[in-house]
């Protein structure tokens, strides 16, 4: 028998309340309370207090069963992870040392919980962030005291700007040493404090069930990095808390406007003569609603680079990113607009939008006005908001406004395709992307990096509203891709998963696509091989600097895909590319696809 917790909104789905097994509910049932979809709810083990556990039969009829007491001893990281596993976590990334051996033992005990060995911590706190980032649920990097702890920060860090949950356990040594330089000891509270949104050393094994769902609490509220430090000698001490439960222990967020909010957002709509929908990651679980509006009021959609996939690339009323990856059709149609409707877009000065009449709705209150001021802010989730609005906005069809918007479309695809020169040797990023989204199943989920790779991505891979990207977005970190590839592939196992990444940032992570291979992940990593710091080369180029120190010097990436125990391919021309592509999806194993590629992208 289990408990249901939407990752939008917190409000719990409990079979035995409900009297129906939450499996079976079709499809298309929503959340209750924000609209979001099936798919967006977790589940939640409890074990029943009287130790019964309850559970349906094959006729969907409740039934009892007694529980044997497991065990009879338990430790103090015991409580922890059993803890942690009662409030939805279910993966655990990290590498085992002497100040977390304790901890690492209650997570080989515990049932509930995965636990995944990588080769270099940055991976595991990477995996973590895109967990949350892909499900809005929250996982955990457990490592050691000092290097371990500080091998975290820069995926922590990925995590704290795109509001990802995440809980980090760290070892620390005997609570006697704290403060006295001891070995391997860094003053751990001090180094997490500065974007942890919960920090705290547990001092006593008593303090353990509380700080951990304190911990996770205030990680999936505040949408951060927790942390907790437990120092190696509580870590065998026994203790017999009761586990907390999570409902009632997590507010349900539901947030819509008031009704005349929602009347003034919809004249202002009526009236708009040039309405253009810009939407973010936040509007990604909402994706119906924002496509009926747009064909309702003739609006186009534009997308910041994390909202790509909001719509199909082709949906007629797409028109592209706006910002850096940004299409020319974006920018006119933003520019031209009388009425801006921003929806869950956080407005960050690379999607710069200009300075229009705008409504904005999020959930974030300080993103909204962030950049320009707003006419109309709306502060909700979409889920709640949009179909308010969408009921009562009047049905416009505005046929000169739907004219243009079609010319501009074709003519930026006609840009995009004479990019796409299948004939130049080495293979150029428009084209290779081409190919490649010829091939990626509907459902793919793509994992970025950064650089002229990952940017190309953004421009130039026509994408359809069934796949997901996972990327680093505000902290832009190279060695993201793989990392996420890794942990998509985790929760999705039927399911593909690329990871698009350049020579640079591969080699950042590269020491971890022996992870891959271990836990026998098929993932395809197509490297974009130009040599080259391509992205920093143009830049130098740009801002007139002779170029210096961009080029890289690289291994053979499809040989050392062999040398880990997995597939190496190699594509110097369009024909070989095709070849390498389709041998990469035929087999199911861990790829590498060594691309070469031209670092010069524009000649
Ligand atoms: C960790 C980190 N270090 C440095 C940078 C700055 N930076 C942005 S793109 C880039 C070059 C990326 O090179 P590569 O991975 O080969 O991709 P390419 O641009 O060639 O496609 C660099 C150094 C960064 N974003 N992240
Ligand atoms: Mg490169």
């Amino acid at each position: 028998m289990f408990k249901y917790r939407c990752k939008v909104c917190n409000y719990f789905f409990d079979e035995l309340k409900e009297n129906i097994a939450f499996e079976k509910l079709p499809q298309s049932w929503k959340c209750p309370v924000c609209n979001a979809s099936k798919d967006m709810f977790i589940e939640i083990k409890e074990k029943d207090i009287k130790n019964k556990n309850v559970d349906f039969d094959k006729n969907n009829k409740i039934v009892e069963n007694d529980m044997a007491d497991e065990d009879s001893f338990k430790t103090a990281p015991d409580l922890m992870i059993e803890q942690m596993a009662a409030w939805g976590i279910k993966y655990v990334f990290g590498i085992p040392g002497t100040s977390s051996l304790g901890v690492v033992e209650a997570v080989r005990k515990n049932k509930d919980i995965e636990y995944f060995q990588v080769r270099h911590e940055q991976t595991a706190a990477m995996m973590a962030s895109a967990y949350g980032k892909l499900t809005g649920n929250i996982a955990a990097c457990l490592t050691i005291a000092g290097p371990g702890a500080t091998n975290l920060a820069t995926g922590l860090y990925d995590a704290t700007l795109d509001k990802s949950p995440v809980l980090v356990i760290t070892g620390h040594v005997q609570r006697k040493l704290i403060g006295t330089k001891a070995f391997q000891e860094i003053n751990q509270h001090e180094f997490f404090e500065t974007f942890a949104v919960f920090n705290k050393t547990i001092n006593h094994s008593d303090e353990v069930t509380r700080l951990t769902t304190l911990a996770i609490r205030h990680a999936l509220i505040e949408k951060g990095v927790s942390h907790l430090s437990i120092s190696v000698d509580i870590q065998k001490e026994k203790c017999d808390d009761d586990i907390i439960p999570i409902e009632g222990k997590i507010a349900t967020i539901s947030a819509t406007a008031a009704e005349n909010i929602i009347d003034q957002a919809v004249s202002m709509i009526n009236n708009s003569k040039r309405p253009v929908i810009v939407a973010g990651a936040g509007a990604l679980e909402n994706k119906e609603d924002i496509k009926e509006l747009s064909q309702k009021i003739s609006a186009p959609i534009v997308t910041s680079f994390r909202g790509k996939g909001i719509v199909d690339d082709d949906y007629f009323l797409h028109v592209g990113g706006h910002g850096g990856i940004g299409s020319l059709t974006a920018g006119k149609l933003t520019d031209s607009s009388d009425l801006l409707i921003i929806i869950g877009c956080s407005c960050s000065n690379n999607t710069n939008l200009p300075n229009r009449p705008a409504i904005q709705i999020d959930i974030d209150p300080l993103v909204i006005g962030k950049k320009h001021p707003i006419d109309l802010n709306i502060m909700g989730n979409s889920g709640e908001v949009v179909p308010k609005i969408l009921k009562k906005v009047k049905k416009s069809n505005k046929e000169e406004y739907l004219d243009e918007i079609a010319k501009l479309k074709k003519q930026w695809n006609e840009i995009l395709e004479n990019e796409e020169d299948p004939t130049k040797v080495p293979l150029k990023f428009p084209f290779i992307l081409k190919e490649l989204s010829n091939y990626v199943a509907d459902d793919a989920i793509i994992a970025i990096d950064v650089g002229e790779n990952g940017w190309r991505v953004g421009r130039n891979f026509p994408m359809k509203n069934t796949q997901k990207i996972v990327m680093s977005g505000y902290l832009a970190t190279m060695g993201f891709g793989l990392p996420a590839a890794l942990v998509s592939q985790i929760i999705n196992p039927g399911k593909e998963v690329i990871c698009i990444s350049g020579d640079g940032g591969f080699a950042m992570v590269m020491g971890d696509f022996l992870t891959a291979v271990k836990y026998k992940l098929p993932i395809k990593v197509f490297i974009f091989n130009n040599h080259e710091l391509g992205m920093i080369m143009a830049e130098q180029e740009n801002e007139d600097y002779p170029n210096w120190n961009t080029n890289l010097h690289n291994c053979d990436f499809a040989e050392f895909a062999e040398s880990c125990g997995g597939i190496g391919l190699k594509a110097n021309t369009s024909q070989e590319l095709k070849m390498a592509i389709e041998t990469a999806f035929a087999v199911d194993e861990p790829v590498i696809v060594d691309i070469e590629t031209d670092p010069n992208t524009y000649d």
